[in-house]
């Protein structure tokens, strides 16, 4: 069998949002992106990552962004201008796609891989399976990640997309790239977690086989990235992002992890995690980690031994993560975690009405669990914040009454920061498919959506009243001068 030895060019999209909305973007070497680099220089594969975002970062523009940056520059990073103009209204920010197309030009790919983490920024990634195309119709696309995984027929339904890839890619994609080197086309079409058009054109979808085993994974390949320009760029400065696990067993209607996880939650060992952490106090001399997971403290023991074990390392990092479960942390965990390097502890209360959290949400768990583990976040000596949804379809005005009542409550309480989002029917989530069985979504366009302005309108909410009532609140609660 003839063997080509086929050279991959994996690319995260620029960032994609509309002018109005708040320019929710981030720096943080990606994750996505470079475990799959890991996976394919581990298996002998020849392997690029372009990173649009941050190779674009500060792009000039025809628009000046900063007064939509503005909670760009507070939070997540310094300020990033607006880029090109791309289907009316919405900005990418980043590399344009005339540089994009450069660089797949320049770098000459066989296989272009393309990161859909958000559905948010499918049409960016779709364009940008469309320019390589457009470079060479014979380079092969591909495109992975939450988006391809929730609708695969969508994305395969491009003529120029080849594969569509479901859920994690560090051995499908891996397989896929040995496949198509060995110009085996109708394997890789069978391979487990990999879409493709049999030769008829028809759709075929192959489920995905989680990973079994996460301490097998090697650790992500950042060193393909300009990483210094990230950790320059960043507003917590030399902070890297890892995940502990994945998966989650909770159903919450909003979320993409169940359905993406199978309810399955995997774990790494916490010596697999501190090796990993050591690495990177050495190599890059981080100041600070990004604990990415989606329920880190699932397996409460696993846990706090990795608190534990990164308190003891005394190497003073700084901790972040998104969000804990209100019930699955206790006085002793809190104390630990903060020996560790943490400040905030982000809870997520999600609702101010017991009834939409049980039955609407599915959170499973009780607003006095939320009010004790305010109580002993703060007796940990950590700062509380909490993050709400609402807009969900199945609620009415005066459930989000209550939610804005709680959360003024939980304020008093000495809750410091809040984020308020607002309920999006993602592909993938219960939420999503309920909402198209109430008729909700017909004429909603979900690709040119933007999370913080859209919101569904039912029969006791308008989406833009919820838009204009997050943004009121966002201000308030968090004390927001202007
Ligand atoms: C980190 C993160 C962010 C960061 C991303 C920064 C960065 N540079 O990476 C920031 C803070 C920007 C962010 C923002 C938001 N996020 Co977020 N975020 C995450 C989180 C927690 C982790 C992502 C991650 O690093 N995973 C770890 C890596 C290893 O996994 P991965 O990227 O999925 O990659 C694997 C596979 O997908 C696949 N794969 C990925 N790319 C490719 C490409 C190819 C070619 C192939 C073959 C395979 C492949 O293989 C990879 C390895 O296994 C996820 C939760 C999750 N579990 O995914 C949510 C998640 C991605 N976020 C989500 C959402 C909704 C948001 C926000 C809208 C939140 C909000 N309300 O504002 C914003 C959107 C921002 C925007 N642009 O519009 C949703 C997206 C769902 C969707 N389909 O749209 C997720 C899934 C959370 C959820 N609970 O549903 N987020
Ligand atoms: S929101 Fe959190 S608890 Fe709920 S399903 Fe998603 S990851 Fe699990």
């Amino acid at each position: 069998m003839s063997e080509k030895k086929l050279k991959t060019l994996l690319i995260y999209p620029p960032f994609f949002a509309s002018v109005e909305s708040e320019g929710y973007v981030s720096a943080g070497a990606p994750l996505g992106i470079t475990m799959l680099g890991a996976a394919l220089l581990e298996a002998g594969l020849e392997v690029e990552l372009l990173d649009a975002f941050i190779e674009g970062f500060g792009n000039s523009s025809p628009i000046d962004g900063s007064a939509q940056m503005r909670r760009v520059s507070k939070g997540f990073c310094k300020r990033n201008k607006l880029g090109e103009p791309f289907n009316e209204g919405f900005y990418t920010f980043g590399l344009s796609f005339d540089e994009i197309k450069e660089e797949i030009r320049r770098r000459k790919p066989d296989i272009v891989g393309v990161s859909v983490i958000f559905s948010s920024i499918y049409p960016a990634g779709r364009h940008i399976a469309r320019l390589a195309k457009e470079v060479d119709e014979g380079i092969i696309t591909v495109v992975g990640g939450n988006h391809s995984t929730a609708v695969p027929g969508d994305v395969l339904a491009e003529e120029f997309v080849d594969y569509a890839v479901l859920g994690e890619g560090e051995k499908s994609f891996v397989e896929l790239v040995k496949c198509l080197s060995e110009g085996q086309h109708a394997k890789a079409g069978r391979l487990p977690g990999i879409a493709s058009r049999d030769f008829s054109g028809k759709t075929v979808v192959n489920p995905q086989e989680l990973i079994p085993d996460l301490d097998a994974l090697p650790f992500p390949a950042f060193d393909l990235l300009p990483i210094e320009k990230h950790f320059s760029v960043s507003a917590e400065g030399r902070t890297i992002k890892l995940m502990t696990s994945r998966g989650c067993t909770f159903d919450c209607c909003f979320c993409t992890v169940p359905g993406n996880s199978q309810r399955r939650f995997r774990a790494r060992s916490p010596e697999d995690v501190l090796a990993e952490i050591d690495l990177y106090v050495e190599k890059y001399q981080i100041e600070g980690i990004m604990f990415e997971d989606d329920n880190m403290t699932l397996n409460q023991e696993r846990a706090r031994k990795i608190f534990q074990m990164l308190g003891e390392r005394d190497y003073g990092l700084k901790l972040f993560a998104r969000n804990f479960r209100a019930d699955l942390f206790d006085l002793d965990m809190l104390k630990l975690m903060k020996r560790a390097g943490f400040e905030t502890i982000w809870i997520t209360p999600e609702s101010g009405n017991q009834d939409v959290l049980l039955n609407l949400i599915g959170k499973n768990f009780n607003l006095k669990d939320v009010d004790r583990s305010v109580e002993l976040i703060k007796e940990a000596g950590l700062r509380p914040a909490a993050a709400f949804v609402i807009g969900i379809p199945g609620e009415t005005r005066s459930n989000i009454d209550d939610t804005i009542r709680y959360a003024w409550k939980l304020k008093r309480d000495g809750v410091k920061e809040f984020w308020i989002s607002i309920a999006t029917p993602i592909v993938g989530t219960r939420m999503y498919a309920d909402s198209v069985k109430m008729g909700l979504v017909s004429g909603m366009d979900l690709e040119r959506f933007s999370y913080q302005e859209a919101g569904i309108t039912t029969d006791s909410f308008k989406g833009e009243e919820i838009a204009e009532l997050r943004k009121s609140l966002m201000a308030e609660l968090n004390d927001y001068k202007n």
